[in-house]
């Protein structure tokens, strides 16, 4: 039987955008890109936080032809782009305070609507304990009146500005500064927690998104499927953070692509509460090989290992796996 040739490499900037159409490139490979997010600010070397959000305004400035304003939650984001009196954003940037973002978004946009001003649109954007933990309120309140802003979680799993404490969005067994690698139940408590886009698409809200910084056509691509429609839209992107993490710098791709091929972070798409699209698995890989090399999860390994808490990992992807449909013969 014939199977269709399935391109995975499409969309890079050296190999694949030559197979594209130039309206279907990355936005990254043209010389017009906008540069939203400059040189000059101060994220550690390999920050996925600084590549994602490079990526996805970028994106999005692509998508509203310029006219665009964001509002930022405090954290890393903050703190490394804009160090008063300097800023590498170049775009119309608000930074609200930490738990906010969401409400000043719905407030420019509600602006922007008085003023007659359509074409102008919207993001709000924030760390995973801004968006997960003290934002969420607000972030509730945006999707159930489906105001009319994109929010963007830049997820790097703890607070990372603030010297990597838990947050609701730490994975299990994880070491931070408040879930020490001791006791017989080491790291961030199984149990705990919340997957903020599953909450998200309780809302039934328009378009609810999740991506990496391994595959960052697919981000761009989610952003430019966000600003197509109105309304409340959140998308959740896996950064990895080297420091929080402890991860060589190098590793941050890699990671991110471990992170989508264990099944540990799901990659997907829903539409009024509605999952309309998974990226498949490529090459499944046990949990152990994305663990490994993070020093959060040093201690899993040390000595006689815990194997036990490496298989209660392991039934999570394994559950993500099932419940989201990531291989093939599931579909
Ligand atoms: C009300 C309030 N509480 C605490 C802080 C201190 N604070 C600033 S950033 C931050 C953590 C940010 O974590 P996260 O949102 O995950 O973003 P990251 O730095 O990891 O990107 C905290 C606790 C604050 N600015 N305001
Ligand atoms: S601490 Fe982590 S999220 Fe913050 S700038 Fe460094 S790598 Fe990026």
């Amino acid at each position: 039987m014939m199977s269709p040739i399935k391109f995975y490499q499409t969309g890079t900037f050296t190999v694949g955008n030559r197979l594209l159409a130039p309206e279907q490139r990355s936005v990254q490979s043209s010389t017009e890109r906008h540069n939203s997010l400059n040189s000059g600010h101060r994220a550690c070397q390999g920050c996925g936080e600084a590549l994602g959000a490079r990526y996805a305004v970028d994106a999005a400035m692509r998508a509203t032809n310029g006219q665009l304003i964001a509002a930022n939650a405090t954290g890393c984001l903050e703190v490394f782009s804009t160090p008063y009196p300097e800023t590498s954003w170049q775009l119309p940037w608000i930074h609200s305070l930490f738990g906010n973002a969401a409400a000043v978004g719905t407030g420019i946009a509600a602006a922007m609507k008085v003023k007659g001003k359509k074409d102008v649109r919207v993001i709000a954007q924030g760390g995973d304990g801004g968006t997960t933990d003290i934002g969420f309120g607000c972030l509730s309140g945006m999707f159930e009146r489906n105001d009319d802003v994109l929010y963007i979680c830049y997820d790097n799993e703890a607070y990372m500005n603030t010297g990597v404490q838990r947050s609701s969005a730490t994975p299990h067994a994880a070491r931070t500064a408040t879930t020490m690698a001791v006791g017989p139940e080491p790291g961030a408590t199984f149990g705990q927690g919340k997957k903020l886009p599953l909450i998200a698409m309780a809302h039934e809200i328009p378009y609810v998104a999740t991506a990496t910084v391994a595959d960052l056509r697919d981000l761009e691509a989610k952003v430019e499927r966000a600003f197509a429609l109105r309304g409340a839209r959140y998308l959740h992107v896996l950064v990895p953070c080297p420091l929080g993490w402890g991860a060589a710098s190098h590793d941050t791709i890699k990671l991110a692509r471990l992170a989508r091929e264990t099944g540990l972070f799901p990659q997907f798409e829903a539409e009024g509460g509605e999952v309309t699209s998974v990226t498949q698995i490529r090459h499944r890989v046990p949990v152990e090989e994305y663990l490994r090399p993070q020093k959060r999860f040093a201690h899993l390994f040390a000595g006689a290992g815990r194997p036990d808490v490496v298989a209660q990992i392991q039934a999570e992807a394994d559950r993500n796996i099932r419940r989201f449909k990531l291989l093939d013969e599931q579909s």
